[in-house]
């Protein structure tokens, strides 16, 4: 008579499957018993304070004493990630180039943006042959496979913030990489008309198919500033006070396919409900001093400032002054997690839900 068999535990038939690469469903209940209610926000709530960061840009000058290929952009490296990253999707960085300087062109697949800080429009950036001055607070678009090079002819250094999807990208792995063919700098286009940004604006060719995305664009801040002051008494969200979006001109959609880049006023005094969303931002404060509240985390932020708000985590921003506005810019992965139906917020919707004002107008 043959033996009786003696039933074999879990962990051993574990250790058997694993032998052979494989595992059971039920190693997941742990995770999806951990996933009730969402996610645990991916990396910390963490702030890069201006002063540093200067010094440490200062520094890269004479570490690296001239960019070449590679550009001196000091990036942020969350300390709740493993990865070189600002959130689990995002990268941002402050980049410098000295006077007489030209970080080479180069294309790939990461998207990227740049918001000036210093610059006086003489410097410039080249997108796929367009010459995009670069005056503070300007935002460029370097969207996916578009040539780029940085120039300062000037006679003072210009920084600025880079933001890119570097994380997103390597974890699809999906970088393509292509320096420019035989020159440091690409082939400016020198007629307006040939210019893609001729193409963007209120009117645009009836005879040419119009090109929807990964166009170059700069954002002038001399035309965004206005729009921001002048709906700075509308009421706004009431978990980001006036928030508004840098739209795709083409497609009145985000600013990239998996960036989108907003501008926020807090009003004096102001301090916004608290919410959480499946999406992640990295900030740079454009002017104002103010406390964004990350879970139990008060990151407590200055002119300049940057700083990371990782996805699902609970959040509210407070204006500290009394008596000033402060602005916001920022980067979130909003494209990203949209384009997979995965945006969330709690406790409501509060994106594009209210109604535009009132047809006939109030007569006051
Ligand atoms: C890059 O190409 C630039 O072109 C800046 O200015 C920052 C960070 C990671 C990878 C590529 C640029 C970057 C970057």
């Amino acid at each position: 008579m043959a033996k009786p068999q003696t039933k074999k535990s879990l962990e051993t038939f574990n250790q058997e499957l694993a032998e052979v690469h494989m595992t059971g469903q039920w190693i997941y209940e742990d995770l999806l018993n951990r996933a009730i209610g969402g996610p645990r926000p991916r990396g910390d709530a963490y702030l890069w304070p201006w002063k540093m960061v200067q010094e440490k840009l200062i520094e890269a000058c004479d570490v690296l004493e001239e960019s070449f290929t590679a550009r001196r952009s000091v990036l942020f490296g969350n300390p709740g990630l493993n990865d070189n990253a600002t959130t689990h999707t995002l990268l941002m960085g402050i980049q410098m180039i000295k006077p007489g300087e030209v970080a080479w062109a180069h294309r790939h697949t990461l998207a990227a943006i740049r918001f000036v800080v210093k610059g006086d429009g003489k410097v410039f950036t080249v997108v796929d042959g367009e010459k995009c001055p670069m005056e503070p607070y300007d935002l460029i678009l370097t969207p996916q496979w578009t040539w780029h090079d940085h120039q300062n002819p000037t006679k003072e250094s210009a920084i600025w913030v880079d933001a890119l999807d570097v994380p997103f990208l390597l974890g699809l792995n999906q970088p393509f990489y292509e320096p420019y063919p035989g020159n440091k700098v690409q082939a400016v286009r020198e007629k307006r008309s040939d210019h893609l940004q001729q193409r963007t604006g209120l009117i645009r060719p009836t005879w040419e198919k119009a090109k929807q995305e990964n166009f170059p664009l700069r954002y002038p801040w001399k035309d965004i500033e206005p729009q921001l002051l002048a709906l700075a008494d509308q009421p706004g969200s009431p978990y980001d006070g006036v928030a508004l979006e840098y739209v795709n001109p083409m497609t009145g959609g985000r600013t990239l396919r998996t960036l989108s880049c907003w501008i926020q006023l807090l009003r004096p005094g102001e301090h916004t409900k608290k919410h959480r969303h499946t999406s992640s931002a990295a900030y740079f404060v454009v002017s104002g001093e103010g406390t964004t509240i990350v879970g139990d985390k008060a990151l407590e932020w200055n002119k300049h400032d940057c700083f990371a708000v990782p996805n699902w985590a609970w959040h509210e921003h407070v204006n500290r002054s009394k008596s000033e506005e402060a602005i916001l810019f920022s980067v979130n992965d909003i494209p990203i997690v949209e384009a997979f139906g995965l945006y969330r917020e709690e406790p409501e919707n509060s994106l594009h839900t209210m109604q535009t004002p009132q047809v006939p107008a109030i007569v006051r």
